[in-house]
This record gives C-alpha cells, sequence and structure tokens, in this order.
C-alpha cells in the first residue's frame, strides 16, 4: 500500500481529515511525566491512545526531538515504532524539512525511511527539482513540498513575483506538472491563508494538501475547509499540534487531547459536506 492509499483508509476509517501534530515541547510536559525515563515517547503513547481513533495521520516534527540530542532521537524512534507496531493503519509524516545535495539527501533517506521506518517527509523546494528527486523515486512514501507557509512572514519569499506569478504559485504548478509523475506528492499549504489556499487548490487539481496553521496559529476552521477541499471532499491533512497535546497542562492532557481532537474533528467534518 502506498502512502496515499493508507491516507485514505485512515481518512475513511476514522471518518477524519485531522492530523495530530506530536510536538512535546520538554519544557511543556507535565511534572510527572517530566521525570520519567522517556518523557516525550510517554506523553505521546498516552495522546496517541488517545487519539488514535481520531486522526488520519501523526505528525512529529524533529526539532522538538533533536533539542533534546540523543535522548530525543530515541523518544522519537520509540513513538514511531509504537505507532506502527501498535497502530499500523495511521500514517506518519516526519516534519523535517530536508532536500539538500546528492550524499547529503541520502542520509537523511536512511533516517527517515531506514531507521524511523516512516510514511512521509516535508521537504522544501529551494535547492531544486534534483534535490527533490531522491524522495519522489520512492514510490510509495509521501513527498510533501512546501509551497505556501503558514507563518506571518511566509510572503516575504512566496509572495515575490517571478515569471509573471507569485512564487508559491509556481512552485505548486511545479509539484503538480513535474514533480508527481509517481503521483506521491503533497504539498504544504497553510490555514493561515485561505484565499491563497483556494488559489492553490486551482492549480492542484485533486492533489493532498497539509494544511497546519490551525489551533494555535489561528487559522480559520471552516474558510480553511472551504477553501482546500477537493471534489471528493478530502484532499486536506488539518494539522494541530499545541491546540491538542498542550490544551491541559495537567496529568489529565491526554483526556483533554481526546476531547479537543473530537471537537475538531468534527468541526472539520461539519464543513466537509
Ligand atoms: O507552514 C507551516 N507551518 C507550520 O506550522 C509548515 C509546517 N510544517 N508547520 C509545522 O506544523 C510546525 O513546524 C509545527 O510542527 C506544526 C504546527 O504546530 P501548531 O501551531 O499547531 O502547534
Amino acid at each position: 500500500m502506498n502512502f496515499n492509499q493508507k491516507l485514505d483508509h485512515a481518512i475513511e476509517k476514522n471518518n477524519s481529515l485531522l492530523c495530530v501534530g506530536l510536538d512535546p515541547d520538554f519544557e511543556k510536559l507535565p511534572e510527572s511525566i517530566r521525570n520519567v525515563k522517556n518523557p516525550q515517547f510517554e506523553f505521546n503513547k498516552k495522546i496517541i491512545e488517545a487519539t488514535a481513533d481520531l486522526v488520519c495521520a501523526f505528525k512529529p516534527n524533529s526539532a522538538f526531538y533533536e533539542a533534546r540530542g540523543e535522548q530525543g532521537i530515541r523518544d522519537l524512534k520509540m513513538t514511531c515504532s509504537y505507532i506502527n507496531k501498535n497502530y499500523p493503519d495511521i500514517p506518519i509524516i516526519l516534519d523535517a524539512k530536508r532536500a539538500d545535495i546528492g550524499n547529503t539527501n541520502n542520509e537523511y533517506i536512511k533516517f527517515v525511511f531506514g531507521y524511523l521506518r516512516i510514511d512521509a517527509v516535508t521537504l522544501h523546494p529551494y535547492l531544486g527539482h534534483e534535490t527533490i528527486q531522491p524522495f519522489l523515486e520512492l514510490k510509495d512514501k509521501g513527498i510533501i513540498v512546501l509551497c505556501k507557509t503558514s507563518n506571518p512572514g511566509a510572503g516575504e519569499i512566496q509572495n515575490l513575483i517571478v515569471n509573471g506569478e507569485k512564487l508559491y504559485k509556481l512552485i505548486a504548478r511545479k509539484i503538480v506538472n513535474e514533480w508527481n509523475k509517481n503521483n506521491n506528492c503533497l504539498m504544504v499549504v497553510g490555514a493561515t491563508y485561505p484565499e491563497e489556499l483556494a488559489e492553490v487548490r486551482e492549480i492542484s487539481g485533486d492533489m493532498t494538501f497539509l494544511v497546519p496553521g490551525v489551533g494555535a496559529q489561528g487559522g480559520d476552521v471552516e474558510a480553511t475547509i472551504k477553501a482546500g477541499l477537493n471534489k471528493a471532499k478530502k484532499g486536506m491533512i488539518i494539522n494541530s499540534s499545541r491546540g491538542i497535546i498542550f490544551a491541559s497542562s495537567g496529568d489529565d492532557f491526554a483526556d483533554v487531547a481526546k476531547k479537543e481532537a473530537r471537537k475538531l474533528r468534527d468541526e472539520i467534518n461539519k464543513y466537509r459536506v
């Protein structure tokens, strides 16, 4: 089964476009968890158990694990292994924004798909097609390229006019027309820019978008869903990290995360009809 099939299966099984972001900022973990042996893993495990029937994917962001050095990498590996073993239907996306020259790419690929054994990775397009190509050749994996990001300063570079159009539109066209030969491309489009999301949808046919920016970054769920759905009323992986995993800072964090995940999944579904 390739990434898109696995994703589609999870969307149908859980009736969900929601992705829970596993960004376990160590400083924000409840005191009781911070003192255990594998704190980020133990925290994630409870979040995963509480939300696995409500999501279409999990997305750990590498930064939160790298920050803790070898212990963090171990917790990331344990998290991925735990999902693969106990929830093999749920795809894992590593948010790491990779893509580099040839021999460096080989090492990235070994880490993401060899060591972590996950399903998809985020890439930035700045170094060009040649540096995306080794990832594109992995037919069964999800290759998720940044197009229009959710951050306040996204327009500084992404909105520059190149060949008569905004750069993010040119990137979207490249992904759709040149880079998606194996039907394994997705793109990142932030929920904080619903108008641009609609423009990118126009360009992209039914391609699936990874959409961060709801929850802590304030993206409007209704506007996001209406702008970004494809013809099948899917085509979006809506990520929320802090808004779910840190909805409570107490020991009830998993129960509260479950409630928030259900609320957001149902709100998303309300606008899919
Ligand atoms: O454009 C992007 N915006 C964004 O927030 C691309 C991303 N990959 N992200 C990531 O999504 C970000 O790094 C974080 O892991 C997650 C959003 O987290 P939160 O704002 O829901 O806590």
